[in-house]
């Protein structure tokens, strides 16, 4: 198989879809299945070269989903992308079943943040349905990730983790051009550990030796970074993902597509009318 950032070439946005009534900044937005299909076809149209469906919240504190409530909040929504649109789309589960249902209901990538150490059976099923595979890197469990983070070295180990994750998705015979890994902004990092992954986003793509996933739209230190929790983070989530696709990212994980497209548009002409040196 071609490697992923070869089928889908980079810089390239995934749209979320959030079904969950509890998501930091969309949740109970898109509880409705047909409100969740029609905001996941309005993200293509927009521009997202692929639609991230999630069902269980992951935001700092929250608790887990049962089983039989996630499967009710994605399998019909990622069905009805499918019936409408050819959109690559993404099942975001820790659970092995969840993944199965959704890839069977026409997702095409499975995207963990616990990157297969949840439920290990998830890399199996993503190995026999030929999926693509995002594997995040976080420090905890989201209950009680943000309870004071802590690393000698942030960019390495972050680094080591998913080059580890990567082998352990191999090792099960999953593709290596199937996999891409993803640093985990707010995973578990302070406002200063998030600024370091972003700007060692080309060491952390070559310690794991895939392509990178960066996502950061809308989160917490954003706000504190703007000095204002309660102001609208687009422009500062666009401009941080600018800034992480100049470091080494391949795909921004956004919740607003267009002003993403329109930053992406503006920098492709701005790198393109460049006169090459003699
Ligand atoms: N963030 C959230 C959920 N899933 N998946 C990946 N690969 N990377 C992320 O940064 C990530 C994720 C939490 O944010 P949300 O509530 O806006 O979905």
């Amino acid at each position: 198989m071609q490697p992923l950032d070869a089928r889908i070439p980079g810089p390239a946005l995934m749209g979320i879809v959030n079904v969950t009534p509890d998501s930091f900044s969309d949740g109970g937005l898109h509880l409705d299945p047909a409100v969740a299909v029609a905001h996941g076809l309005r993200l293509a149209a927009e521009g997202a070269a692929i639609v991230d469906v999630g069902g269980e919240s992951t935001r700092p504190g929250s608790e887990g989903v049962d089983l039989d409530e996630e499967l009710r909040r994605v399998v019909d929504v990622v069905r009805g992308i499918r019936a409408a649109s050819d959109v690559p789309i993404s099942i975001d589960t820790s659970k092995a079943a969840v993944a199965e249902a959704a890839l069977a209901a026409g997702a095409t990538m499975v995207n963990d943040v616990t990157a297969g150490r949840a439920d290990p059976r998830i890399l199996d099923v993503a190995r026999d349905a030929e999926a693509d595979l995002c594997l995040m890197h976080m420090l905890g469990e989201p209950r009680t990730m943000q309870d004071d983070p802590r690393y000698d070295d942030v960019v390495a180990e972050v680094g080591a983790f998913l080059r580890e994750r990567v082998e352990a998705a191999v090792a099960r015979g999953v593709d290596p051009g199937r996999i891409c890994v993803d640093p985990g902004i707010g995973f578990g990092k302070t406002v200063d550990h998030n600024l370091a992954l972003i700007a060692a986003g080309d060491e952390l793509a070559r310690a794991a030796g895939c392509p990178l996933v960066v996502g950061l739209s809308r989160k917490r230190f954003l706000g504190a970074l703007i000095g204002d929790p309660e102001r609208d983070r687009t422009t500062a989530s666009v401009v941080a993902g600018v800034a992480a696709l100049g470091r080494g990212a391949w795909m921004l994980r956004v919740h607003d597509v267009a002003p993403h497209r329109d930053a992406l548009r503006v920098l492709q002409a701005v790198a393109g009318s460049g006169t090459m040196p003699a």
